[in-house]
């Protein structure tokens, strides 16, 4: 067998083509790990798999693998993405442009995947991307070895061996990367632990709402919002990495005692259980930039409490883990109502992306300015001696909850046949309640709703108006009267800077 045999054999490009695929998803793995990101395109596309398998399927792998049913689906992946690669290998040594799509395509269907998992933003497609700048160029690099183009007679053939050297090459580095990435997400893997076990050691309530609650109208979002579908914000590129055995909170700055609490002190203070909305000022009219959950956690009245404040401190501000900075009234913190140091949310501890081990909650403010995640140091101060995060950068210094309201079903646009139709939806005023949500058509006269039962007056209200529509093109207008009499303005403000504001409008169509 000569050196020129490399051009024609199957064997070389395909396993170029595995090798890239490789290197591209350890590359992945490895800055998951290092950014403390809980998804790589693998983990991504497997667990998507899992939601969407049929449950006959799910039954009968359980019956065929038991307990190695999770071992089993990364085996059978194994072999798909062996073939896969093998196939855009052998394609991309006949068309190297059309193998680079190939790869690219998956690498895509791997990054909507990413996408589609709950508490995913933007930054977990780094390592979906880093998989693609890794991969394209690896496939380009290996194949040409493997399948060298037909060349003018004055280049020389890369040789076998050359290609046997950089599949060596490939695959170690793929395999090196593999064990690096193991070893960067073992810290998250800790921290999965350490919440794993708060979770039967804690004793947290079942989050099932009141009574009335929820009016469960066909198509309208959960009175309650599960953790996994609560929005998530946060400035955090890398989540902050902390096992509440490492977590402690500083109380200092304006204070008569400083206080240090470990995560155990916290929890010995007792807990209590609310039903609170937070809300982000970022949202827009209509927007969903808000969730409602069962928390569970300490006064932060009761930490200031034993650190006792300066009369003349008027602020407090939070720092996080990651550096980021919320600025809180002291008197809101005082002033009686549920201000927590969370730890548990919706009966299960804190979510990593929502602030684990603890974090701020407070009623009736946005949460830039009180919802500190990853908490870790209560700064007792004057809002004249600092600036938090978003203060910086254009924000209003204080942030109470604008009162606003929102219609979910009808959707906007949506058709609906003609005769009674249920408009519902929520409107929300933390801490002060919703007294009233009326409902026009057409610029008509205000129809008042039917409000569900609340626990509190921190927690968004839903409502529902019964419709007797009429075939057309037809405008649906809501707004939302507070328990302290205020009226929703039509005044329409964007979210900066201190909360957008304005009536929900929504178009929809009544066929006859
Ligand atoms: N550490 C930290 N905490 C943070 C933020 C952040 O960027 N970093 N964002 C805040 C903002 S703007 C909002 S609206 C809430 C969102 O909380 P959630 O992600 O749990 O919904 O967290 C707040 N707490
Ligand atoms: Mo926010």
């Amino acid at each position: 067998m000569s050196d020129s045999d490399t051009g024609r054999a199957w064997w070389p490009p395909a396993l170029a083509g595995v090798l890239a695929l490789g290197l591209g998803l350890a590359a992945a793995e490895v800055v998951a790990g290092a950014l403390g990101r809980a998804e790589t395109p693998v983990s991504a596309v497997g667990e998507e798999f899992i939601d969407l398998t049929p449950g006959w399927l799910k039954d009968f792998a359980i019956d065929v693998f038991g307990t190695n049913d999770k071992t089993a689906l990364l085996v059978g992946m194994g072999v798909v993405l062996t073939v896969l690669g093998a196939l855009i290998g052998l394609l991309a040594a006949r068309r190297r442009g059309a193998g680079l799509l190939a790869a690219t395509v998956l690498l895509v269907v791997a990054g909507l995947a990413v996408n589609s998992r709950p508490d995913t933003t933007m930054a977990d497609l780094i390592p979906t991307v880093a998989a693609g700048l890794v991969a394209l160029p690896a496939l380009s690099w290996l194949v040409g070895r493997a399948a060298p183009a037909p060349s003018p007679v004055t280049t020389p053939a890369p040789t076998r061996r050359a290609f046997l050297r950089a599949a060596g090459i490939t695959a170690g580095l793929a395999v090196a990367g593999a064990g690096l990435g193991q070893l960067l997400g073992a810290r998250r893997a800790g921290v999965e632990t350490s919440r794993d076990d708060l979770a039967t050691s804690l004793d947290l309530p079942r989050a099932t709402p009141p009574d009335g609650a929820d009016l469960v109208v066909d198509g309208a979002n959960p009175w309650r919002t599960p953790n996994g579908d609560f929005y998530r914000i946060d400035t955090a590129l890398s989540e902050p990495l902390i096992r509440a055995e490492d977590w402690t909170l500083r109380v200092r700055g304006m204070v008569e005692n400083e206080v240090e609490l470990s995560y155990d002190d916290l929890v010995g203070m007792g807990l209590v259980d609310r039903w609170l909305t937070l809300n982000c000022v970022s949202n827009e009219v209509g927007g969903h930039l808000i969730g409602n959950a069962l928390w569970t956690g300490v006064p932060i009245a009761d930490v200031l409490a034993l650190a006792r404040p300066h009369a003349d401190a008027d602020a407090v501000q939070s720092h996080s883990q990651d550096g980021w900075t919320a600025g809180t009234p002291l008197d809101v913190l005082t002033d009686g109502r549920d201000a927590l140091l969370a730890v548990g949310m919706n009966g299960a501890p804190l979510p990593l992306a929502h602030g684990f081990p603890v974090r701020m909650i407070v009623p009736g403010l946005y949460g830039y300015v009180s919802a500190t995640k990853w908490v870790v140091e209560l700064e007792v101060s004057r809002f004249d001696d600092f600036e938090a995060y978003w203060t910086t950068r254009g924000w209003a210094e204080r942030g109470p909850v604008k009162v606003a309201s929102r219609i979910d079903v009808p959707s906007s646009r949506a058709h609906v046949g003609a005769g009674t139709v249920a408009v519902a939806g929520i409107a929300w005023a933390q801490h002060r309640g919703i007294e009233a949500v009326e409902v026009r058509v057409d610029e008509g006269d205000w129809n008042a709703a039917r409000l569900a039962a609340v626990p509190s007056t921190d927690t968004w209200r839903q409502w529902v108006w019964e419709w007797d529509a009429q075939p057309g093109e037809h405008r649906l207008q809501v707004r939302a009267t507070t328990a302290d009499g205020e009226v929703q303005t039509s005044e329409q403000a964007p979210p900066a800077p201190d909360g957008a504001s304005g009536w929900h409008t929504i178009d929809v169509t009544v066929d006859g």
